[in-house]
């Protein structure tokens, strides 16, 4: 069994619901079980103008090699009429591998931790309600990371944790 970290995205439609969706079609995998939610947090976009996100971070343990929970998170993403169009666009649900046991992966389309964690507070808030001493690209730590109060205001709790088990 393997511990991991994913996070939860949605700025379309009803961004909540599909959290939910997102969290319970991943519980019902194969080789995955959902173990904890963060709380909810509503997040100013990072990238182009576009509607405010509804972001989250998820603990799982995974039977599940890194690729194939990474094919496991798009097929949720389908699942829930993702579209890939514009690359920092818009998107009804987005499932990122954010850690992985740890591990350092460095495979043109699997990166391992995310290459972009530790910069985006829409994941550190969340990620560190559940695990204040990540893996995070580079060898960083947690605490060694400065987020200008202008991020962390873009970041504001909007709902408990996501229910997960059953
Ligand atoms: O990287 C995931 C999609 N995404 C997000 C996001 O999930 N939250 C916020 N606040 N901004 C984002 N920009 C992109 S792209």
């Amino acid at each position: 069994m393997t511990r991991a970290y994913l996070a939860l995205g949605s700025n379309l439609g009803d961004r909540l619901e599909a959290l939910r969706r997102a969290a319970e079609l991943l519980d019902a995998a194969a080789g995955i079980r959902v173990l904890r939610s963060s709380a909810v947090y509503e997040t100013a976009p990072v990238g182009p103008p576009q509607p405010d996100y509804l972001n989250a971070v998820l603990e799982i343990e995974t039977t599940l090699d890194a690729r194939g929970l990474l094919d496991a998170a798009m097929t949720v993403e389908r699942e829930l009429g993702r579209q890939r169009l514009e690359r920092w666009g818009p998107r009804t649900i987005d499932v990122d591998v954010l850690t992985y046991d740890g591990q350092r992966i460095d495979e043109p389309d699997l990166q391992v931790p995310h290459p972009r964690m530790h910069e985006r507070a829409f994941v550190l808030v969340p990620l560190g309600e559940l695990d204040p001493d990540p893996p995070l690209p580079g060898g960083r730590r947690m605490r060694e990371l400065s987020l200008s109060p202008g991020e962390l205001l873009g970041v504001r709790r909007f709902a408990p944790p996501l229910r997960v088990g059953g």
